[in-house]
Formats: structure tokens, sequence, C-alpha cells
């Protein structure tokens, strides 16, 4: 599979990165050894087992706690140019609480990761919080509670500080829409709060305001030095209009707006998108409230959260199509949907997947990235996480149509449309535990016997297929 017999349009430019993702809760395990601290989910999980489907748990996961040198050994077979993954927070400050101890091990255990990765030429791109929140931050309210800043301020410091001699890429968090809307609004997703429209607004604003004050500590504090690149993972859907009226287009904008600008917006442009302002000021009105559902940002907060990027990073998976609703007439309901005020459905005919929000819409990818560049002013773009599931098996073909359709759109996106995107993430390395589904979906290049005490590895079809893509970087599937 030589470069010399790749079509030019089906090339990747030299410069393209590829990596694989995991995240800590789903796959480090050890959830009480050497000083670890309770996380969300190992209360929840632990306190509440039918929350997951499988009423399994991350207690031991894929052990890459112990078996990190498996880990690297699959991503250097790979080839990856880099490895995303995530820091457990409980696991380096067991209390979460700014100004408490650090634990040793916890140190001693990323650092021997992240040696491993350099020395055998692997880039790592760390996730600070992917969704395992320390639960006694959880015991003084979790994200609604602004104090939540401080703590992770003081988290962040520790980390650069400990790392950042070889760590060069940051992603403060993993999916903020998810945290705040599965966490607190809908629950979902650990703490599992069902407070939509309410505490959900509120957790956006901290979290917002704690990415920003990690970016300005990384920025007058170790930037000179560690001369790194700090950014944040929002995920979304790419939203279809249902037609090609104007109340649709309306409607699939303004949910691009609530899902991915909800974050963005802040970060790239300053403020929450005005769609989200105006509308949830207006129903907030409506129903009584003194002030806004929505927190204010001051004008300096807006300053001050405003160019906290040195690159957009994006988590995407599918699409759906939306279609204009109704303005409710009641406005009792207090809750995000109604904010948001649309209605999204899949088209049957896309290809399913094992988990019920994916289907396969490949096209979606290409779409999304020219919205992401043109709404952002035509930033450098990480896709941080693409991938799809099944119920197991290591002749994963679908997994490997999925990539190199995706793929091939990621690449149109870059030859054609001129989208300056530069590395491209699959999700995930190895099958691992996936939060409320536990173990019964799958979305590994690898799998692993979760039955096994030694948790063995084997790679599936997909890891061969994915590591002649990086080799060559090319789309071509008859390299053997
Ligand atoms: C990513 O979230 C996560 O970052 C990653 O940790 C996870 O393993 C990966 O996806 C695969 O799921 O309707 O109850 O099934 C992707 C965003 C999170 C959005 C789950 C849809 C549906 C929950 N998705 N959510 S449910």
């Amino acid at each position: 599979c030589k470069e010399a017999t790749c079509a030019t349009n089906q090339t990747f430019p030299n410069y393209f990165k590829f990596g694989v993702a995991t995240a800590s809760y789903q796959v480090e395990g050890a959830w009480n050894e050497d000083g670890k601290g309770e996380n969300i989910w190992d209360h929840l999980c632990h306190t509440n087992p039918d929350f997951v489907d499988d009423r399994s748990n991350g207690d031991i996961a894929c052990d890459s706690y112990h078996k990190y040198k498996d880990d690297v050994a699959m991503l250097k077979d790979l080839g990856v140019d880099f490895y995303r993954f995530s820091l457990s927070w409980s696991r380096l400050i067991p209390l979460g609480l700014a100004g408490s101890p650090v634990n040793q091990a916890g140190i001693d255990y990323y650092k021997n990761l992240i040696q491993e990765l350099v020395n055998n030429n692997i880039e790592p791109l760390v996730t600070i919080f992917h969704w395992d929140l320390p639960e006694t931050l959880q015991e003084y309210g979790g994200f609604p509670n602004p104090e939540i800043e401080e703590h992770f301020a003081y988290y962040a410091r520790v980390v650069f500080k400990n790392f950042g001699d070889s760590v060069k890429y940051w992603l403060t968090f993993n999916e903020p829409l998810q945290t705040c809307h599965e966490g607190y609004g809908i629950g979902f997703t650990a703490p599992g709060y069902k407070s939509s429209g309410l505490a959900e607004y509120k957790c956006t604003h901290t979290l917002i305001k704690a990415h920003a004050r990690a970016y300005h500590v990384y920025d007058e504090e170790f930037r000179t030095q560690q001369q790194g690149y700090v950014g944040i993972a929002p995920d979304t859907y790419w939203y279809e209009p249902a037609s090609g009226s104007v109340s649709d287009q309306e409607a699939a904008e303004r949910a691009l707006q609530f899902t991915y600008g909800w974050f963005a917006n802040p970060i790239f442009n300053g403020n929450y998108p005005s769609v989200m302002i105006e509308r949830i000021d207006e129903r907030s009105k409506l129903q009584g409230f003194a002030s806004s559902r929505l927190p204010k940002f001051t004008d300096e907060e807006v300053e001050y959260i405003k160019g906290t990027h040195d690159f957009l990073a994006i988590n995407a998976y599918s699409t759906l199509y939306v279609q204009a609703k109704e303005e409710e007439v009641d406005t009792a309901v207090i809750s995000y949907d109604s904010d948001l005020n649309v209605d999204t459905f899949f088209d049957d005919s896309w290809e399913e997947s094992a988990s019920s929000w994916l289907r396969v819409v490949p096209w979606g990818m290409r779409k999304l990235l020219n919205w992401l560049s043109k709404t952002y002013n035509h930033p450098e773009i990480f896709i941080t996480e693409n991938g799809v599931s099944d119920t197991g098996g290591l002749n994963d073909d679908r997994r490997i149509n999925y990539y190199r359709e995706y793929l091939s759109n990621v690449l149109e996106a870059i030859l054609d449309d001129g989208v300056n995107v530069t590395r491209y993430t699959a999700w995930s390395l190895m099958d691992n535990f996936e939060w409320a589904r536990g173990y019964t979906e799958k979305y590994g290049l690898y799998s692993v016997n979760f039955d096994d005490p030694g948790r063995p590895r084997t790679s599936k079809a997909s890891a061969s297929y994915y590591s002649s893509v990086i080799s060559s970087k090319c789309l071509v599937d008859n390299c053997e």
C-alpha cells in the first residue's frame, strides 16, 4: 500500500495526524487502589447498580492501571501518531478540593504512562476531565456550584506542573454538553440529576468559567516554558434541516447553537449564542422568573473567556434531521428541550449501530466540519472522537466501513472545501465501560475479554484497517 498507488484525492496531507482515544473511568479500573479517591461514577455504580444496563461498573474495566504497557504496545502496533487519554481527578487529588493533598501514586501512574508513550514516539493528548468528578465535589453540589471553578483551577495547575514537560496538547473538558445536559439536566449520566433548564444552565456557566481559568493558568504560569496548546472538546450531532423551509433551517441552526455553540460561542466568539440568550430570557419571563434561567456573564467575564482556545476540537458520531415545531402555547414546562423547541429524527434508511443514539451518516461529518470552520472563523480543527458501536466480534466489517466513509468525508472537507482539519481520533482504542450501557456496546479497535481476570486484548479487523490507513495516509482498502 504505497503512497504512489494512492490517488491524490484519497491521500491525507503529510502533516495530518491519526490517533485513538480512551477515558480514565472507562479503562483504568483500580478504583480504590493506591490512594485514589471515590468519584461520581464509582459512587453511582456502587449505590445504584441498576443505573447501568448490565449492572456492571468500572471497578476493574480494562485494568489499564496495571496494563498500560500492553495499551502502549497496541498503540505502537496501530502506528498512531498520538494517544488521547484522560486523567482521573480523584486519582490525582482524592478529595478534589483546592489545596487538598495530591496523591503521589496517581502522579507516578500517569508519569509512567506518558514516559512509555514518549519512549515509543507516541504523542500524548491529554483530557483533564472526562466525566469522573471527585465525589466530594459532588457532595458540595457538583458543577452547578460556582466553587468548582476554583477546584478545577487547582487541579489544572497540578497537572500542568507535573506533566506539562511532556504533554503539549491539552483538552480541559470532554463533552461539556453531556456533563451538564445528561448529568444535571436529564439524568442519563452521573450524577444523574434531573434539573433540566435550571441546574443544567448553572453547570454550564461554571464549567465554561473553569475552562477559561485553566486556560489562563496555562497562559500565565506555564506557556512560556512548556509551549503547549489548550482547547476544549464539545460534541454535537450534525443537524440537517428536514426540508428547505426557512423555519426548518432556522431550527437546525438553533440546534447547533444550543449544543456546540452553547460552549464554543463564549470561547470563540464571546458570550452565549444570542438565540439562547433571547429564547431563555423570554421564556423565563413568561414563567415568572425574576431573571433568566440562563446565567449572565459580566462584560469582564465575556472578555476573560473569549479567546481561550488554541485549536477547535469536536467529538462527532452521527446526524439528526431537524424540523421546526410550533411555539408552545403553554410555557409552564421548564426544560432545555422546550427552550430549544425543535423536533429531531433519524432517517429510517440510515444504518443502525448498537447505540440507539448513533446512526451511520458519513456525509454529516463533512457538513459539520464546514459549519464549524465557517462559524468559528476557520480555526485549526481536531476531531477528538469519532467511531461506531456493535455488540462484539473480531470481524467488524461495519466498523471498517464506518471509518472508511467518515474518513473519506473528512478528506473531502480538507481537500475540496479547504477546512483546516489536522487530527483525527478514533473512539476507541479498545472495548471499555460504556457508561450507562455497561459492557453491552463495543467501540474498540481491540476487543477485551472482560470475563478473564487478565483482561487480554485481541485486535479486530478494524485495527488492521486503521493501521493501514495510518501508515499509507490513504483510504484504499486493498493494502494487504
Ligand atoms: C462519547 O459521547 C463519550 O465521550 C465517550 O466517553 C463514549 O464512550 C462515546 O461517546 C461512545 O458512547 O441515550 O442514554 O444511550 C458521545 C455523546 C453520549 C451522546 C451518550 C448520546 C446517549 C445516552 N453521547 N448519549 S443514551
